[in-house]
């Protein structure tokens, strides 16, 4: 195609800068307003100023990853591997300071270098072997992950982090959170670059026509290399920022940002094609997004919910820049793209989804109110309900309720017995949680849960350390802290709902692979991760239990499997080629009994056997077939139950420390030992007994 190159470098050097506050912007700004209308109509604390802090804190990174790849969508490229490389760094970041003994002011300066050159590989691939964005990208998309996955063993979670260094993400400068400076500075400088500065024009006049900018005398593959280059440092950066936020490096983080960052970036008005951006558009898209997430929580829906109108939202964004995408897969044909027909195509199609999604968020309203008028108590005062009589005075309890994952069956049967609860004391309960174990995640529920003003957070923790940090927030703003099943440390909780003495289910499981194993041989464990608290305490029983009775018996190694069922099968797998002595695996995570025994099925190794702590029901066909011989648990449904009962006792001022015991609705007296309160004893399902149960 013969496009007229040199009157199309003048027309967009007179048309530079375009600063998002056109139509689009107008549109944007509008659904923002909608946003924030129904927000705050409908969530709590919504609009005030712990929120507004909330909210730049959660969102500092995802605003720093969407500024540079509003350079690089600029100059027609895309960067997918953004996500993958914040793990990257994050991880690298954590060994240099756990591993490496680095200060972590020295592990910073790596981690950006290490950022800039990772981003400059990306760019140097691009720029000088000419290989399209797309493909290049979804390269080291990968490569960056399973770096960090190698570097990790896929599980390890650093943690620990000197709290000057933790004051970075979690810190407060008066009323502002730490991270404002970083991000004014982050927004001013990509603002004066892209539409004050010649590299901006450059990087928008190679967006517009590669083949121009060259016989316009712009050194192109030179101003590639830096938007990518660039890009890699602000994803270093906002690495360093995430670990000083959540307080841990792990694998898996970042992951689904280059998603968000490219949703946001062509929602505020930047050209997917390239050519056309706009800083404030991309710092507006940031928002709209964040807006959404945060304000469905404040008004208590249900996560699912929001998860929707935010893949819709993403779905919108990404579907405007779809064609975009996926002609940058080939090369030579930009200019084709940026027919005036096009142009306005999108332009039309921009303005109509948005209305789409307003129309939505609209609709938001009346099911806010439907939703209002659900939770007004409609039980007449003095109505006796569970043991506890409500007065005219009492307001209702909201008590926040959180498992390791919301996916696991574990925790979907504890809470049942959580909501079995809450209707009985007639309290608010909300359940929310990560999808699959992400501690990252755990922290962010806890901070929308303080600035939401819960009366009592409930929680089983996945990462000890990390998580006591925003725990120990939410008692200093006056939250009470009930944990179950996995705990904080003591200073971050009032209370510990115990599911069974560490040393009972330690004894019990090293009793059970002593059954199987008879007096010599060797066995391994699988665990969750390495930072719950409960899985390390049974560790540790397991080990002295083996000491003390089982001499001849060897623990050959420990494996975590982050929870996961197919984690422990492939690390059942790997036990099983690497230790052919092992003859049992002691599964301590509900997920991973099901996940071992299936491995052992299917290696066809007779020999072998499995025990460990799971429910019933997903362990039924392997105890029948001999794979597992024991399974021990308590009643899930009254963990969760007694959770409630205590947070809720606690809440009214029925529970105190010192305490000895608690009367817990229909679990009668529950025994207090110091600040733990215990269900019971652990239960072990064989044979004879695991169909008589049914969870
Ligand atoms: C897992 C959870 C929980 C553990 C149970 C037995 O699913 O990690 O913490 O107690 O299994």
């Amino acid at each position: 195609m013969s496009a007229p190159t040199k009157p199309v470098i003048s027309t967009s050097e007179q048309q530079l800068p375009a600063t998002g506050f056109g139509r689009p912007g107008l549109v944007l700004g509008g659904l923002i307003l909608i946003e924030i209308l129904v927000f705050s109509t409908i969530g709590t604390n919504f609009l005030s100023w712990a929120n507004a802090a909330q909210l730049l804190r959660l969102n500092t990174e995802l605003v720093l990853l969407a500024l540079a790849m509003t350079l690089v969508i600029v100059a027609g490229g895309i960067d997918l591997s953004v996500g993958s490389l914040l793990g990257l760094s994050a991880v690298v970041f954590g060994k240099l300071v756990r591993d490496a003994n680095f200060s972590p002011g020295a592990a910073i300066a790596l981690t950006l270098l290490l950022g800039v050159g990772c981003g400059a590989l990306n760019g140097l691939l691009i720029a000088r072997l000419r290989i399209p964005p797309l493909i290049v990208t979804l390269g080291t998309f990968s490569l960056f992950r399973g770096l960090a996955e190698g570097i990790t063993g896929g599980v390890d979670n650093f943690t620990n982090f000197q709290s000057n260094f933790l004051w970075l993400g979690q810190g407060f400068i008066g009323p502002f959170p730490a991270q404002l400076p970083v991000l004014i500075l982050a927004i001013t400088v990509f603002y004066f670059l892209l539409h004050r500065s010649m590299i901006g024009r450059a990087l928008s006049v190679i967006g517009f026509t590669p083949d121009g900018a060259k016989f316009a005398g712009i050194p192109v593959a030179r101003r590639i290399l830096f938007a990518y280059a660039l890009s890699g440092l602000m994803v270093s950066i906002a690495a360093v920022l995430y670990v000083a936020r959540v307080g841990q490096a792990k694998a898996d983080a970042g992951t689904g940002y280059e998603i968000s960052a490219i949703a946001a970036v062509v929602l505020g008005g930047t050209s997917i094609f390239g050519g056309r951006g706009s800083i404030p558009g991309t710092v507006m898209g940031v928002l709209a997004i964040a807006l959404l997430e945060n304000g469905f929580r404040l008004a208590d829906f249900p996560p699912e919910i929001a998860g929707i109108f935010k893949g819709i939202l993403l779905i919108v964004a990404l579907g405007m820049g779809a064609p975009g995408l996926l002609r940058l897969t080939t090369s030579g044909t930009r200019q084709d793209l940026h027919s005036n027909l096009e142009k306005s195509t999108m332009r039309n199609s921009q303005l109509a989804a948005l209305c789409v999604v307003i129309l939505l968020a609209a609709g938001l309203i009346v099911l806010g109110n439907y939703v209002l008028l659900k939770n007004v108590s409609l039980v007449p005062a003095g109505l006796t309900v569970g043991d506890h009589k409500p007065t005219a005075a009492d307001r209702k309890i909201t008590v926040a309720m959180m498992p390791k994952s919301k996916g696991n069956a574990y925790f979907i049967a504890c809470r049942k017995g959580a909501e079995e609860a809450a209707k009985e004391l007639d309290i608010n309960l909300l359940w929310d949680g990560p999808t699959d174990p992400d501690p990252a995640r755990q922290n962010e529920i806890v901070d929308t849960w303080i600035t939401r003003g819960v009366d009592v957070i409930v929680v089983s923790v996945e990462n000890r350390d990390g998580l006591s940090t925003a725990l120990r927030k939410a008692r200093q703003s006056g939250v009470k802290v009930v944990t179950f099943d996995a705990d904080a440390l003591p200073d971050a909780r009032d209370f510990f709902v115990n599911s069974a003495t560490p040393s009972g289910i330690g004894s019990l499981l090293m009793d059970h692979a002593a059954k199987a194993l008879g007096d010599q041989g060797e066995f391994a464990i699988i665990s969750a991760s390495l930072t719950a608290a409960n899985q390390n305490e049974w560790i540790k029983w397991i080990k002295a239990r083996q000491a003390e009775k089982y001499p001849g018996l060897k623990l050959a190694t420990i494996r975590p499997c982050d929870d996961l069922q197919a984690r422990a099968f492939e690390e059942t797998r790997t036990i099983l080629n690497a230790h052919p002595e092992v003859k049992v695996i002691v599964a301590i995570c509900s997920p991973a009994v099901p996940g071992a025994a299936e491995a052992v099925k299917q290696s066809g190794r007779k020999d072998v056997k499995v025990v460990g702590l799971g429910l019933p029901n997903d362990n039924k066909p392997y105890v029948h077939g001999g794979i597992t011989t024991a399974v021990v648990l308590w009643n899930t449904m009254d963990l969760g139950y007694l959770a409630v009962q205590s947070a809720t006792k606690l809440a009214r001022g029925e529970l105190k420390a010192g305490q000895a015991t608690l009367r817990a609705g229909r679990l009668g007296q529950v025994e207090i030992v110091g600040d733990n309160i215990m269900l019971g004893v652990p239960f072990t399902f064989d044979k004879g007994n695991i169909d008589n149960f049914d969870f």
